[in-house]
């Protein structure tokens, strides 16, 4: 099939489809808008102990993930998508921070590959020759890969046409125009002495649609500053 592709390569296979086997992404999985394979790096290792990972050289705490049970890991995945070509992501706290605009690209690409590290990582020189490209979900550290590569799948997922509901847009979220999403409200209208903002009720569209944009500029300039300064620049590049 030409659907979008994901083959993460872990140490712990089990853990996939975990939670992208429900909701959104669940069905589509089952739909086939999407396909992942989970492979099991340690299926690679080339001793009876199926060792993945040793001592590093230098000293030093934990353990590194070896180079060469891992490059045998991608020859037979490289070698499954024959002429295909998928970017190679390692997930790692030291990566770029992942951003909504990389999704999209990720997203609107063929696939993904996507290595994940454990214990202290993954010997630099596989990272080299390979040339992958790493990501990262922030500035915390996880235990390993798999929750991170989940995340990331979840959000390229998403974006797959026919995935998201047609009336659940992205165009209006959080990230999409450089702002934080506006508050939202529904039924009963009063609950607990708080009331709903009356502008929503009012049925005047223009008024509700000036209102949340305001109210997404508001909370983005108090909570993040930085994609603040971004979008105004972006808004008006007359100002520094
Ligand atoms: Cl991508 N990996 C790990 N292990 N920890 C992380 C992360 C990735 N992003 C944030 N913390």
């Amino acid at each position: 099939m030409n659907s979008w592709a994901a083959k993460v390569l872990t140490l712990f296979p089990d853990m996939f489809p975990g939670p992208l086997g429900y909701s959104l992404a669940g069905k589509a999985l089952m739909d086939e808008l999407w396909s992942l394979d989970a492979i099991d790096i340690r299926c690679f290792a080339g001793d009876k102990h199926q060792t993945v990972d040793d001592t590093p050289f230098g000293g030093g705490p934990g353990m590194v993930m070896r180079p060469d049970v891992m490059d045998r890991a991608l020859d037979e995945v490289m070698s499954d998508l024959g002429d295909l070509r998928l970017p190679v992501l390692y997930m790692s706290p030291r990566g770029a921070p992942l951003t909504q605009a990389r999704v999209r690209s990720l997203s609107a690409g063929q696939g993904v590959i996507v290595v994940c590290g454990r214990y202290e990582g993954l010997d630099e020189r596989v990272i080299e020759a390979w040339q992958m490209e790493e990501v990262s979900l922030g500035d915390y550290v996880l235990s390993g890969g798999e929750l991170a590569a989940l995340g990331l799948m979840d959000a390229c997922v998403r974006l797959i046409p026919g995935v998201m509901g047609s009336d659940e847009s992205p165009e209006e979220e959080s990230f999409e125009q450089g702002l934080l999403e506006y508050p939202h409200y529904t039924r009963p209208r009063t609950w607990c002495n708080r009331n709903v903002p009356e502008v929503l009720l009012s049925g005047h569209h223009e008024r509700v649609r000036a209102w949340r944009q305001a109210r997404a500029e508001e909370i983005t300039r108090e909570r993040r500053p930085d994609l603040w300064d971004r979008f105004a620049q972006d808004r008006d590049p007359s100002r520094h």
